[in-house]
C-alpha cells in the first residue's frame, strides 16, 4: 500500500510501474521486520549468503555479475538540455533521447519481479540542508544497501508532506547486459536512472549519482558544495576540536584517513580523531563566514582489499555486524570472508569473489570488493556525525596517488591558490571505476566522475564560495604515494598520516608555525613533521618534501594542456594567474 499521498510521489511510482509491470510493489517502510524479511528472503534466493552468525552477526555476501564490479565511467552521462552545460568532462546525452533509450531498456522488465519504493533521506531527516530521494529498484541487494547507507523510511515520506519535492530515482537491473548499461543524470528534472547494473556506485542512487552529481548542480544554483570528501575531527590534548575535509579521488584513502588511529605518542598526549564522513561532504557558508560541512550518508561504503587491524581497526570493526560485503571471499570452513590484506596468508578452503574454489591464482577478493557497514558501528565516529549543522572546517585537503612530483604536503597561498591546486590535481587511476588502473589522469578535486556540470563552472562556483568567506580554511596538498627507485612506497601511510595531519593543523589558526616557501606553495621544514618512533628516515623524509623544478615546469605545462584542451572555456581568471605565477615561480627559482 502506498504511504504517502504526495501526489508526484505517487504519479512517479505508478509511471515506473507501468513502464516495467512488476508482478508486486513494496513501500519500503524503514522497519526492523521488513528488512529482516527482505534479507532472509534474498538468503533463499541466492542473491544473499548469510555468514557466519557467532563471528559476524547480522552479515551477509553479495556477489555480482563479473562484468558489472565498479563504476563505469563511460556510461554515466549529464543529460541537459545544452550540451555545453555538461561539460566536456562529462559524457553528455539529449535528455529526449536518453529517457526514450532507458524507457525502452527497462520497458516491462520487472515482469515477474517485485519493484520496490524507497524513500529515503541523504542528511538527517528534518534537517534543513537534508534532500530526499524515492529510488524505484528491482534489487533487494539495492533496498538492503540503502538501508544502510542513507536514512531510509516512511519518515521521509511525512517530511514530503502532499507537496514536497523529490529526486526522482530509477532503477532496473534488466539483464545486467554491460553494452546496455547506462547510469543517467538530468540535473535540470532532478532525476537519476539506472538500468543494467546492480553494482554500488552504479546503483545505490542515493551516493554518487544524487549526493555528488545531482546535489553539486542543486549546490551551484543555491549556493553550497557538494564535495567527494571526507570529515574528520581531531581532537587535541587539551581539549580543543578542529575539523578537516578531504577530497581524494576514488580508491585513494578517505576512508583510512577518516577513521585514523594515531601513533601511540600522539595517543599517549591525548590526541584523538573522529569520523564525520568518508566519502561525501556536503558544505555550507555559516552566519560566522566559515565553512560547515555535513555528511549526507549513514554508511561507509568502503574498499575491502587493504583493510586490517593494523592498517583501519576501525573500519574492520565497522563491518563486524549489520553489514552486507559485495566481491570478497568466503571462507567455507567458518562462513567469514577475506580479501587480500586483512591477514597475511590466505586461509585454505575459500571460494574467490566469483564463487569458485580459490586456488592462489589472481586474487581472491576482487580489487573493487566492497563492504556496506552502518556508521554507527564505527568504534570513531563523531558524536557530531548527526549534527544538522555540521562542523567548522579549519583546512581542505586535496591528494591523489603520485607515484612523483608532487610531495608528502604543500599549502596554499590563497583560496584562490588553493582551488587551482584542486583544478590541476591529477591522480593514478584505481580498480573503483572500469578501466585500466596506474594511468595518471586529470582528477580535479576528486570530482572528474562526479561533477554534474560543467567543471569550469565549477571551478568558478568554488571561487564564488570563497568571496563570501571571512576565515577561509587553510588549503593543502597531500601525497601519500611517492615511491623510491624500486617502486615501493617512501612514506609509511595510514595511521603516521597523523604527522601531517598535525603539521596541516600548525600552519591553522591565528599563530602558525613557519614553513618553506616553494614555487608551488608552502612545504613544511623537514624539522617539523614529527617522524619519532617512524620507520623512515630524514633523508626519506626530505626526499618526500623536495619539490623538483623541472618536474614542476612540465607540470604546469600537462595543466595549462589540461585546461585549454579539455575543460575549455569557463575557468576562471584567477586560475588562470595562479597558472601563470606557477610558471614564473618555477622558472624564477630555476635561473636564480
Ligand atoms: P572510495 O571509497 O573508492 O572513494 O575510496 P577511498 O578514497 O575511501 O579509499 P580507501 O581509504 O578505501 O583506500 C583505498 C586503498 O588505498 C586501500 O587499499 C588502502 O589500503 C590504500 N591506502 C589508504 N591510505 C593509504 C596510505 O596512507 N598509504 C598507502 N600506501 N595506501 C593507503
Ligand atoms: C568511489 O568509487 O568513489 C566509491 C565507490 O566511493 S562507489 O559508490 O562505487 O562510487
Ligand atoms: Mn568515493
Amino acid at each position: 500500500m502506498a504511504l504517502t499521498k504526495n501526489k508526484e510521489v505517487l504519479e512517479f511510482v505508478n509511471t515506473c510501474a507501468e513502464l516495467t509491470q512488476p508482478d508486486k510493489i513494496i513501500w519500503i517502510d524503514g522497519s526492523a521486520n521488513q528488512i529482516k524479511q527482505l534479507k532472509s528472503e534474498a538468503v533463499k534466493s541466492g542473491e544473499l549468503i548469510k555468514l557466519n552468525e557467532h563471528l559476524l552477526p547480522d552479515c551477509y555476501l553479495h556477489r555480482t555479475a563479473v562484468n558489472d564490479v565498479a563504476r563505469v565511467e563511460d556510461r554515466t552521462f549529464i543529460c541537459t538540455a545544452n550540451k555545453e552545460d555538461a561539460g566536456n568532462v562529462n559524457f553528455w546525452l539529449d535528455p529526449k533521447l536518453a529517457y526514450h533509450l532507458a524507457s525502452e531498456i527497462a520497458r516491462a522488465s520487472m515482469k515477474g519481479r517485485t519493484m520496490y519504493v524507497i524513500p529515503f533521506s541523504m542528511g538527517v531527516v528534518g534537517s534543513e540542508f537534508s534532500k530526499i530521494g524515492i529510488e524505484i529498484t528491482d534489487s533487494i541487494y539495492v533496498v538492503l544497501n540503502m538501508n544502510i547507507m542513507t536514512r531510509v523510511g516512511k519518515s521521509c515520506l511525512d517530511r514530503l508532506g502532499k507537496t514536497g519535492s523529490f529526486t526522482k530515482c530509477f532503477h532496473a537491473k534488466c539483464n545486467v547486459d554491460a553494452d546496455k548499461r547506462y547510469i543517467l543524470h538530468f540535473p535540470e528534472d532532478n532525476t537519476i536512472i539506472s538500468v543494467n547494473s546492480a553494482y554500488g556506485g552504479n546503483v545505490l542512487l542515493g551516493k554518487k549519482c544524487l549526493a555528488l552529481r545531482i546535489a553539486s548542480y542543486l549546490g551551484k544554483n543555491e549556493g553550497w558544495l557538494a564535495e567527494h570528501m571526507l570529515i574528520l575531527g581531531v581532537t587535541f590534548p587539551d581539549g580543543e576540536k578542529k575539523y578537516i575535509a578531504a577530497a581524494f579521488p576514488s580508491a585513494c584513502g578517505k576512508t583510512n584517513l577518516a577513521m585514523l588511529i594515531p601513533p601511540k605518542s600522539y595517543l599517549e598526549r591525548g590526541y584523538k580523531i573522529e569520523c564525520v564522513g568518508d566519502d561525501i561532504a556536503w558544505i555550507r557558508v555559516g552566519e560566522d563566514g566559515r565553512l560547515w560541512a555535513v555528511n549526507p550518508e549513514n554508511g561507509f561504503f568502503g574498499v575491502a582489499p587493504g583493510t586490517n587491524e593494523r592498517s583501519n581497526f576501525n573500519a574492520l570493526q565497522a563491518t563486524k555486524r549489520g553489514t552486507i560485503f559485495t566481491n570478497v571471499a568466503l571462507n567455507t570452513d567458518d562462513m567469514t570472508v577475506w580479501w587480500e590484506g586483512l591477514s597475511e596468508h590466505c586461509p585454505p578452503n575459500m571460494l574467490d569473489w566469483t564463487g569458485k574454489p580459490y586456488d592462489g591464482s589472481g586474487t581472491a577478493a576482487h580489487p573493487n570488493s566492497r563492504f556496506t557497514a552502518p556508521a554507527v558501528n564505527c568504534p570513531c565516529v563523531s558524536p557530531d556525525f548527526n549534527s544538522e549543522t555540521g562542523v567548522p572546517l579549519s583546512a581542505i585537503i586535496f591528494g591523489g596517488r603520485r607515484a612523483t612530483t608532487t610531495p608528502l604536503v604543500y599549502q596554499a597561498k590563497s583560496w584562490e591558490h588553493g582551488v587551482f591546486i584542486g583544478s590541476a590535481m591529477s591522480s593514478e587511476t584505481t580498480a573503483a571505476a572500469s578501466g585500466q588502473t596506474g594511468v595518471l589522469r586529470h582528477d580535479p578535486m576528486a570530482m572528474k566522475p562526479f561533477a554534474g556540470y560543467h567543471m569550469g563552472d565549477y571551478f568558478a562556483h568554488w571561487i564564488e564560495i570563497g568571496k563570501q568567506l571571512k576565515k577561509p580554511p587553510e588549503i593543502f596538498n597531500v601525497n601519500w604515494f611517492r615511491q623510491d627507485a624500486d617502486g615501493k612506497f617512501i612514506w609509511p601511510g595510514f595511521g603516521d598520516n597523523m604527522r601531517v595531519i598535525e603539521w596541516i593543523l600548525k600552519r591553522c589558526g591565528d599563530n602558525p608555525i613557519g614553513a618553506e616557501e616553494t614555487p608551488i606553495g608552502f612545504v613544511p621544514k623537514p624539522d617539523d613533521i614529527n617522524i619519532e618512533d617512524m620507520n623512515l628516515s630524514v633523508d626519506a623524509l626530505k626526499e618526500i618534501l623536495s619539490v623538483d623544478k623541472d618536474k614542476w615546469i612540465k607540470e604546469a605545462e600537462e595543466i595549462e594542456k589540461y585546461y585549454a584542451e579539455t575543460i575549455g572555456s569557463r575557468i576562471p581568471d584567477e586560475l588562470y594567474a595562479c597558472l601563470e605565477e606557477l610558471k614564473r615561480n618555477c622558472k624564477n627559482k630555476k635561473e636564480g
